[in-house]
């Protein structure tokens, strides 16, 4: 049984819960992060050694990192779908990967933890606003890649629009202006009428 620790409402929890949602693999998920705490026992820590969330153990296999975690299942599972097959779109589908880790969420954080998880009168609201001027401007690059594929990395969804799309959830539930982005709107649509999206990405930012 693949054990899954995490918070429900973490961004990283969620690209491995819908992974698995997607494939229709079986999990049990522990709650754990945040409020849960969990992630500074000394048995958590002997996993995951930075404390952070999420952690699978897989038969045994115990992995951290959201994104190899996402590859590891997807080659297991899913091999010629979310992990595709051939080498140029597995290429590609890791580069919005990481494109995700070092310039989206770079980007959207502070926007994020500003109106989601910080009180109104700690707000810093220049802070906030140059993160969604920067979000706004980074997303352009997806708009353009979006003008002629369907997903990320070609026809069809691979794991990159699994954890792309995780964040892209935050950028439009969040209260904000958002300047139109046709081609990334019509691709968060497509996201949206997805059961295993609904169930597991699409909750109350928290
Ligand atoms: N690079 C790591 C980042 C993990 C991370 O920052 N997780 C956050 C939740 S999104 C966390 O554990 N925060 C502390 C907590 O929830 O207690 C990954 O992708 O797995």
């Amino acid at each position: 049984m693949l054990v899954i620790w995490g918070r429900n409402n973490s961004v990283n929890v969620q690209k491995v819960l819908w992974c698995c949602e997607e494939m229709a693999v079986g999990y049990e998920r522990i709650d754990a992060g945040g409020a849960f705490g969990v992630v500074d026992t000394p048995p958590y820590r002997s996993l995951n050694p930075n404390g952070l969330v999420p952690t699978i153990d897989d038969d045994g296999f115990v992995l951290w990192e959201s994104h190899a975690i996402v590859r590891y299942l997807a080659a297991k599972h899913a091999t010629g779908s979310l992990w595709p097959q051939d080498l140029k779109t597995r290429a590609e589908s890791d580069r919005w990967m990481d494109w995700k880790h070092t310039t989206f969420w770079p980007a959207i954080r502070t926007l994020f933890m500003g109106l989601i998880r910080t009180a109104p009168e700690k707000r810093d609201a220049r802070a906030i606003e140059e993160s969604r001027l920067k979000t706004a401007e980074v997303l352009g690059v997806v708009e353009s890649r979006l003008k002629s594929a369907a997903y990320l990395a070609g026809d069809s969804l691979t794991m990159a629009d699994i954890v792309l799309g995780c964040g892209i959830w935050r950028w439009m539930a969040l209260p904000i202006e958002r300047p139109a982005l046709p081609n990334v709107q019509r691709w968060f649509e497509s996201l949206t009428r997805r059961p295993a999206y609904q169930k597991v990405v699409m909750l109350p930012l928290t």
